[in-house]
């Protein structure tokens, strides 16, 4: 590859972040969580153009949580959990139909929430997976178990179009640039559990304050 080494994605840029992500008194700090997110984009971009409409989406979302990181109430934004309690206190929410909050902090937390579990799926497969098991089809199943039931029928097709795209496992986890497969094996092995318990943690948050499904 020409790409320089700052430009090269590493899988560590997604790990590393959300290894960061909790607290001691297990909170999300949102500012890892947006860490990791912008290392998963960078490494969507890496995997060509035909994923441009779901990083562009991703990316977006990135950019609203990023805007409330560096905003005037950026106090409020430290951890997933203090940034719904303001948010709800303050009214900030679109909780039953898209008016007036339409980017709020939560519901698009909510999007990155329900790729993680998509993410969290994949990697599974992804790390238990043979040498030549289809990335394609790991990465549909996860999606059909997960993010593709928040998904209409245009998004679904379109994702199973890029999906057919993907490089086989070997090329997969080269782009991962970590070293040979054995490597990217043991650190998906050693980072799964921690991006599981964030989006256990999350998930607990989200339906305790009935969240899950704000439009
Ligand atoms: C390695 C291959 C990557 C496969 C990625 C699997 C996910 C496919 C998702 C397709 C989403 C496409 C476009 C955007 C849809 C949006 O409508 C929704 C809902 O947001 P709203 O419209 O309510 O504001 N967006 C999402 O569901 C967020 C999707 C983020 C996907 C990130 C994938 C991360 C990939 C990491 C690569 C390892």
């Amino acid at each position: 590859s020409e790409a320089s080494d700052d430009q090269k994605f590493s899988l560590s840029e997604v790990l590393d972040p959300f290894k960061l992500c909790l607290s001691e008194n297990k909170e999300v700090y949102l500012e890892h969580y947006v860490a990791g997110w912008r290392g998963l984009v960078k490494f969507l971009n890496s995997l060509g153009s035909v994923f441009g409409f779901i990083s562009k989406d991703a990316a977006n979302k990135v950019h609203i949580l990023v805007n409330y990181l560096n905003g005037e109430n950026a106090s409020q934004y430290v951890t997933v959990q203090s940034m719904v309690k303001y948010e709800l206190e303050n009214e900030l929410v679109d909780l039953t139909k898209r008016g007036s909050h339409p980017e709020s902090g939560c519901r698009t937390l909510l999007r990155l929430h329900r790729a993680l579990r998509w993410l969290e799926l994949f990697l599974e497969r992804l790390r238990t997976g043979s040498e030549d098991s289809k990335t394609s089809a790991m990465c549909a199943e996860s999606y059909n178990e997960s993010l593709a039931q928040h998904h209409p029928w245009v998004v679904r097709k379109a994702a199973g179009m890029a999906f057919c795209v993907l490089p086989g496992r070997p090329a997969f986890l080269e782009v991962m640039n970590v070293g040979p497969p054995e490597q990217v094996v043991a650190m998906l092995g050693e980072a799964l559990p921690l991006i599981s318990e964030v989006y256990q943690i999350t998930e607990d948050l989200y339906a305790q304050r009935n969240l899950l499904d704000l439009p």
